[in-house]
């Protein structure tokens, strides 16, 4: 029987009118749904969850509510609005008028860019896939599932672009988008970070704090593209990312506030007491910061980069919020970037600023990634304890970059491979730690109960109450 598109998928591109379109997704959309049974959440496929789904992108329809079985979700296909006199608004274009198609000389640089970007949203499904099986709540149930569909849904917004603009070989990568798999040593993800397996639900607060962020900053940055439909598309993404990143963020200060009730109950402070008493001590919460962080700054890429100077001068890929900038042109300018020495020590390089754009993102992330730790450092301090939550220099752990491979303690001070063989227990989560972690993971699916090592959430979703049914169903 023949689909209709406009009812199964919602959509603003006029799905209907494109005979060449439909075809191409008719044939891929059986594809997405065997990936999405294969290696999507595993087992809870029958059950109604209360999900937001976008059926238009103006404020009434982009979060629709209500139940819904995962495999029935609509995955709609959504550009903000045209706006007819968009320019060109950095690189060596600027001012001139935005582009409808893709010029032939930055297909495949185009191409590329929106294959990196459409292989991690499906890769992140992949890595959650067992998280269901040890949920704290109904709630945090629903929030994974709400963050699985949306990153499916943005694969089908890249999967639309290379359809839509680059004929055969976008829909050769529409293929082997579903055929990459996260941690698969044949054929694994694109990029480090969606390989490394989220086993457990702190690990999934640190990814939708920390992984989700960059994310949001690498979309703001091809919001920016003078490809106007990619930019489109990236526009109405960043509206569906913010939620994630809340998830993960309230989930690490439900986490932290949790502890604080512990260590008050327990009258102690003392890592080993707090585990006994069933919560996240905070040393190891530290280290999963330290993980977590240092793995999504890689994600920026080189902190010196011809790609990236590149994708600037072209007007392919810009700075997240180029208009907050003065100059968007940055031909002449420097950027003084801190580089290991080769002696232990740290140099000074002036670098030409449009090879340092990925440094430039990276600066203003890490700058957003602070807040999230204040707020959390606000709850110790309110509590009387004197313990600080911090982020660890971005020099730390690196294996993208000039500091790739080069061994600094928390702090980014250098040192010898040998002593960070010797003190990497202390930064980074043991096999020990990962074992306690593990440990406190088990499903707790009762409308309104949470595990104990986690507080309950301030309000429900879309203003339900927590104990909401937010999942139903055997
Ligand atoms: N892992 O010149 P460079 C999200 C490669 S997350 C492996 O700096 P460039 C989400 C690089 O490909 C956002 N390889 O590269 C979050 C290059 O290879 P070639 C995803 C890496 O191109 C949570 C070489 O090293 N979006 O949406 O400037 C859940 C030299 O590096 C890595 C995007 O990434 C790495 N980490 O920068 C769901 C946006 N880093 O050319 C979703 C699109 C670099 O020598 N991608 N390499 O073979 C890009 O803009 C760029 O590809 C990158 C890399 C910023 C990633």
């Amino acid at each position: 029987m023949a689909i209709n598109y406009q009812e199964r998928i919602p959509n603003n591109v006029d799905l209907g009118s494109n005979r060449t379109l439909q075809r191409a997704l008719e044939h891929w959309q059986p594809e997405f749904l065997n990936w999405w049974q294969d290696m999507g959440p595993t087992d809870f496929q029958a059950r109604d969850v209360y999900l937001r789904t976008a059926t238009s992108v103006d404020a009434k329809g982009w979060a629709t509510y209500g139940h819904v079985r995962m495999p029935e979700y609509r995955w709609g296909i959504f550009l903000a609005d045209r706006n007819p006199d968009r320019k060109v608004g950095f690189g060596d274009e600027f001012g001139k008028d935005v582009w409808q198609q893709v010029p032939g000389e930055h297909r495949s640089t185009l191409r590329r860019l929106i294959v990196t970007q459409g292989d991690t949203e499906p890769a992140s499904v992949e890595q959650q896939r067992l998280l269901g099986h040890t949920a704290p709540s109904l709630y945090d149930l629903r929030n994974l599932f709400q963050v699985n569909v949306e990153e499916g849904r943005h694969l089908w917004a890249m999967v639309y672009l290379l359809h839509a603009y680059f004929g055969r070989d976008g829909r050769e990568e529409a293929e082997e988008l579903l055929q990459r798999h996260s941690g698969d040593s044949d054929k694994p993800r694109i990029l480090g970070t969606f390989n490394e397996p989220i086993s457990d639900w702190l690990s999934f607060f640190m990814f939708t704090y920390f992984t989700d962020r960059d994310g949001k900053y690498q979309l703001k940055s091809l919001a920016e593209s003078s490809f106007d439909p990619l930019a489109r598309t990236c526009q109405f993404m960043l509206t569906e990312e913010a939620h994630h990143m809340f998830v993960g963020d309230t989930g690490i200060a439900r986490v932290v506030r949790r502890t604080i009730e512990v260590m008050k109950e327990i009258g102690s402070d003392d890592p080993e007491a707090v585990r006994r008493a069933g919560a996240v001590d905070l040393p190891t919460l530290q280290k999963y910061i330290n993980f977590w962080f240092s793995s999504a700054l890689d994600l920026f890429g080189a902190d010196q980069s011809s790609n990236a100077a590149s994708y600037f001068a072209n007007g392919l890929k810009g700075r997240p919020d180029e208009a907050s900038y003065e100059d968007h042109i940055a031909r002449d300018q420097t950027y003084d970037l801190e580089v290991p020495d080769g002696q232990g020590g740290v140099r000074l390089d002036q670098i030409p600023l449009r090879n340092a754009m990925n440094e430039v993102s990276r600066a203003s992330y890490v700058k957003d990634c602070e807040i999230g730790v204040v707020r959390w450092n606000r709850l110790l301090q309110k509590a009387g304890y004197d313990h600080r939550l911090v982020l660890p220099s971005p020099r730390f752990r690196r294996t993208i970059g000039s500091w790739a491979n080069v061994p600094t303690d928390t702090t980014g001070k250098p040192i010898s491979a040998a002593e960070f063989a010797a003190r990497q227990g202390e930064w980074l989560p043991t096999d020990q730690d990962r074992g306690f972690i593990a440990s406190l993971m088990k499903g707790v699916y009762e409308p309104g109960k949470m595990a104990g090592w986690i507080a309950p959430p301030d309000r429900g979703i879309n203003a339900q109450p927590v104990d909401y049914e937010y999942v139903r169903g055997n």
